[in-house]
Formats: C-alpha cells, structure tokens, sequence
C-alpha cells in the first residue's frame, strides 16, 4: 500500500488549547489521529512541540509540529509503501535523532504512529486491536472513572488529583461502565444535597470545595452504597494524588499539613484498613525515589502502587525502577514516549518485571479513541479515562463497549483478578 499524502492540522483539544490531528492516505484509505495533552506532566516526558510564539494561542499553537509532519516526515514516507510499525517508528525516532524527541516533537511523531496503525488495521480489514495485538487481544480493560477531581485538574482546595471508581467486580466491561455512572450520578446526588458544587474538573469528574482526601473517600463510598452497589465487591477506588504537585522542600503540603514520605505511607496504609482501596499512583514525587522504595517496600503486597511521572512511560526507566524495588505498576501514556512500537515495549518490560500496566488518557484529550484499541491489544486489563461523562472521556468508554459486543463470547472482563495478578 503506498502512502499518497500526509498532512496536519492544528485543531482544539477538551480544553481548548490547540493540538495535532494528523492525516495519512494511501490509494484508496486514509487515517486519522490526534494527540492529548497532559497538564501534571512528569519532568521527563518526551518534548511535546508547541510554537512558542505568544501571539497566537498564547504560545500554544501547532504550527511548528504541523511543519515537522508535512515537511521531513512527509517527505520520508509519502510516496513509499506503508512499513510495519516498528519500522516506521524506527525511523522517525531516527529521523528526530534526539532522546527526548525535541526536534520534531514527540506529539508530530505519535499522530503519525497511530495514523500509520489505524490506516494498516484498514489495509488488513482488521479492528485495530487485532491488528495491533492479534488474535489473543480479547481482555477487556477494568476501567477507573475520575469522579472526582482536584490538584492540577481543578481549582478547589484538594490538593489530590484523582479518586476513581474500579467496578471490579462487575461481570463485564459494559456492567462496569453502568456501575461507573450510577455511582456517578448517585455522587452528584449526595454533594447537591450537602450543598457542594457540581461543576467538573478537566477529567469531568465533580470538583467540589473539599479540602482533604478523606473526605472525598467517605463520599466516594457513600455513592457507591447509594448507587446500590457494595464498596469492596463491586466497586473499588484507585487513587493518583499526582503528589509531585504538592510536594515542596522535602515535604508533602495538603490543608495546611506538612508529611514525609514515612508518614504519607502509614496514612495510605491506614486508609486501607478503611477504604475498598485497590490501586495509588503517583502517591509520592516522581524523584523520591527512597520514599517511593518505601512505599513499595511496605505496602506493595497489599495494593497496586502505579508510577506515572516518575517512569513517564519510558522502558529504560521503568526497567531501572524494577531493578530498585520501586512500584509495582506503571501507567501507559503513548503520548509520553511519543510512538505505539515505544509504548508496546514499555508495556513488554513493565510485564517481564512483573508489573502490572493502566493504559491512560491525558486531562487535555479529543475524541480520538486510539487508546481504547490498544488496552486490549496490549491485554494489560486496566484503563482510566476520565470520569463516565463528557465526550472526550466516554469516546474510549464507548469504543471498549464496542469492542466487547465484537468480541462477543470471546470477550474476557477479569475484573478484580488483574490488580493482584503479577503479569
Ligand atoms: C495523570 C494524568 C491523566 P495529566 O496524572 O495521570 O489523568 O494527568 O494528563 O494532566 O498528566
Ligand atoms: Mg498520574
């Protein structure tokens, strides 16, 4: 299949702010991508290429990533045969040639990567998570609904970023879902009635005026019981403080108290004891290293402990972070890292470790449903995707139900099995 023309385009993301959509056409096929933006970003993710030129988007603009498609790379593919992925991927990591994909941008180099995926699985006449993961690609991902937002992605006093809801021990991805929105609105119940606001966060879950963790768990496990769920059986909660935002001179700083990295770690493990707690990510800075070995140390056998800014998606990391005891888990961003053939290794690694995998959205997203596809290609069983609402968010929801009804008898939900299986 030769490729006929590439070209980009600067379109809006859930925030508004301007992002990459990237179009690939051969003969008679074209393909589509666009790329998310996170805004807790870890220090030492791949460069996400923005203009910089303060007239236009406030500096956001993508002109220079549209230039990096349609100048160098378009002129190292069009006109040639579609490669297989790791091919292309290889060479657009050469042809940036930098370690943090400065040059061209890790955003120019991941809508090119999935553009080339998607426009392959149509080649094929395959979904993409076939395409992408075989035959065997039949686990459906648990998924965690940010129903409550804080830090970076909300502007309340909560100092934590993300408390979702795992429906675990639902039956199927689609029972899940229905789980997820229940206790969705159940929660929306509860705050109106306790006089707190219902306006949402970047991520669409609500972002009310509350100021410590504890009290968004309580009501957490209050929806859920008013949902008609039981906390702890069908529904858990997953936790991603994203605590690199509130940590300052060697201490971590919420409503007005002060931490180390000791005392964080009895406060997670007395929230166990409390709460249907399955999963933290991010639960410490991404360059405490001895607070997160800690961590790992004490309360690794007990839960699932995700790193996210710290490993930034980036197989060399995540391969020195198990060498070290740290975490058990780690977060997927394709956009991290910047190309499928990347994201696929860091999962590969992360597995040969032992550790368990969440694909992930960013807070800044588009309908762009690629992220869906490659839960279950990888067969990682995890995803987080935002709240159950709001377009950007539910268009990866909706893809999985999809998918499920596909898979049909195939279809596998493991459920509450995936955060205590060492992959
Ligand atoms: C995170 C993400 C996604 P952001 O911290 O895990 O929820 O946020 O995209 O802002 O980095
Ligand atoms: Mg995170």
């Amino acid at each position: 299949m030769r490729l006929t023309r590439l070209t980009a385009l600067e379109i809006l993301d859930s925030r508004g702010v301007p992002t990459l959509e990237v179009l690939l056409e051969a003969e008679k096929l074209q393909a589509r991508a666009s790329v998310p933006s996170g805004k807790s970003t870890g220090k030492n993710e791949a460069l996400e290429l923005r203009d910089g030129d303060t007239g236009r988007y406030r500096g956001k603009g993508m002109q220079k990533a549209i230039a990096s498609v349609e100048g160098e790379i378009t002129s190292m593919l069009v006109g040639r045969e579609l490669p297989p992925q790791e091919d292309l991927d290889q060479a657009l990591i050469r042809l940036d040639g930098t370690p943090g994909k400065t040059r061209l941008g890790a955003n120019a180099l991941l809508g090119v990567s999935i553009a080339a995926a998607r426009l392959r699985a149509l080649a094929e006449g395959k979904t993409l998570y076939a395409s992408l993961g075989g035959p065997e690609a039949t686990l459906l991902p648990v998924p965690c609904f940010n129903v409550l937002n804080g830090g970076a992605h909300a502007d309340n006093p909560l100092e934590f970023q993300e408390f979702m809801l795992a429906p675990a021990g639902r039956p199927s991805f689609a029972e899940a879902l229905r789980a997820g929105a229940e206790t969705y609105h159940a929660l929306a119940g509860i705050l109106k009635r306790g006089n707190l606001s219902v306006s949402v966060g970047d991520e669409g879950g609500f972002a009310p005026q509350i100021t410590f963790p504890e009290e968004a768990l309580d009501l957490i496990v209050q929806a859920i019981e008013a949902a008609g769920y039981a906390p702890g059986k069908d529904i858990f909660i997953a936790l991603d403080p994203a605590a690199s935002g509130f940590f300052r001179e060697g201490l971590y700083r919420f409503g007005g108290e002060a931490h180390t990295a000791e005392a964080m770690t009895e406060r997670y493990g007395r929230w166990l004891d409390r709460y249907p707690l399955l999963s933290i990510e991010d639960g410490l800075a991404e360059d405490d290293d001895a607070g997160w070995a800690h961590l790992t140390k004490t309360l690794g056998h007990r839960m699932q402990i995700v790193g996210d800014d710290n490993f930034v998606s980036d197989p060399r990391r995540v391969e020195a972070a198990i060498e070290k005891g740290i975490a058990n888990a780690v977060l997927l961003k394709p956009n991290q890292i910047g190309t499928v053939t990347e994201i696929t290794e860091t999962a590969r690694t992360a597995q040969r470790g032992g550790y368990r995998c969440m694909v992930s959205h960013r807070s800044g997203e588009t309908t762009d449903d690629f992220i869906a596809d490659l839960a279950v290609a990888l067969g990682m069983g995890q995803i987080k995707s935002g709240a159950p609402a709001r377009g950007e968010r539910l268009a990866k929801y909706n893809r999985l139900l999809r998918i499920e009804r596909e898979l049909g008898d195939r279809a596998v939900f493991a459920g509450r099995a995936i955060f205590d299986r060492q992959v």
